[in-house]
């Protein structure tokens, strides 16, 4: 079944594949670039555990020395936690140049769900994705991410956007691409930090099973895209919407100053906000990624049922 030749499926998730068994696709940009080691490996290796606990398969999805992998060992997340930001971020435009060269990519929302669909996994868990970001009028910074869920059908569970984006854009664009963003338990779209954002999603609902038949539906008519879940942080582990938009602020006013742009703005603003938060944003950032990974897995489990 895998007829393509960059693509490493690991043993087992082909198995659960060939078996009509769940799967939960993870990506790597969130180990090397989203959070500080130790910490990062920890995350990720629980977030397997929790997947696993939920009753499907996890699959990490990286670029290592040229090949596409479905499925990594522990060994080799402790290798892309280790290398952090020196791994190369690898967005769609990265994918075909990595290859070629044989190098490693940690791959962010975008090259995960090609990676996940290209090995026929459906569901994807991770913390926040890209968006549009403030000041886009000007800069055209918009995360690859969104076109990425216009046309690729996986579907991705997060806890929304950070404010470092502009949410109200990110949803315009989303809208025009037919995406739709559903709220987990929730019809207000959460901004990761918080469970609150001010902006309305399109659907609210309750159960993986009902996002696992609204998924199900858009596969059964060949709808080329994928669907949004966002999915609030837990009440105890939400932060001060204050502390967090001061942070969030101070960040965005350092980067225009200090003239970062492209693929590494979202980085510096991840890591400055961690950075002026201290531990408690790291703290809040591991414990959502957490309860999304449980999502995912009951939904893709939920899947397979239908
Ligand atoms: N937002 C977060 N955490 C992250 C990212 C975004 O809260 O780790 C990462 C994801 O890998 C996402 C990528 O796909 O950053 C988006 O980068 P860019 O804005 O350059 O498209
Ligand atoms: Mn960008």
């Amino acid at each position: 079944m895998n007829m393509n030749k960059y693509l490493d499926v690991n043993p087992e998730v082909a198995a659960a594949i060939a078996a009509g068994k769940p799967v939960v696709a993870l990506e790597s940009t969130i180990i090397s670039h989203g959070m500080p080691y130790p910490q990062n490996v920890e995350t990720a290796l629980n977030v397997e555990k929790i997947i696993r606990e939920n009753g499907a398969v996890p699959a990490t999805i990286a670029i290592i020395g040229g090949r596409l992998k479905a499925g990594l060992t522990a060994e080799e997340i402790e290798y892309f936690g280790k290398k952090g930001q020196a791994i190369a971020k690898a967005s769609r435009r990265d994918l075909a140049v990595l290859c070629a060269r044989g190098e490693d990519g940690a791959t962010t929302v975008t090259t995960t769900m090609m990676i996940a669909h290209m090995a026929g996994i459906k569901v994807f868990a991770t913390g926040g994705i890209g968006g549009v970001h403030r000041g886009a009028e000007t800069t055209m910074d918009i995360s690859a991410d969104l076109e990425e869920l216009a046309q690729t059908p996986v579907m991705v569970v997060c806890a929304g956007a950070k404010s470092i984006l502009d949410l109200g854009l990110t949803l315009e664009y989303l809208e025009t691409k037919g995406v739709p963003v559903i709220g987990y338990g929730t019809y207000e779209l959460p901004a990761f930090y918080t469970r609150q954002s001010g902006f309305g999603v399109d659907y609210r609902m309750d159960s993986p099973e009902e996002l696992a038949a609204a998924f199900k539906a858009s596969h059964d008519m060949g709808l080329k895209g994928g669907m949004l879940v966002t999915n609030p942080i837990p009440e105890e582990y939400a932060m001060p919407l204050d502390t967090i938009n001061a942070a969030i602020d101070q960040a965005i006013a350092e980067c225009e100053a200090q003239g970062i742009h492209g693929k590494k703005t979202t980085p510096f603003l991840l890591a400055r906000v961690a950075e002026l938060t201290g531990g408690d944003s790291l703290a809040s950032n591991i414990r959502l990624v957490y309860n999304n990974a449980k999502v995912a897995a009951q939904t893709a489990a939920a899947y397979c049922k239908l």
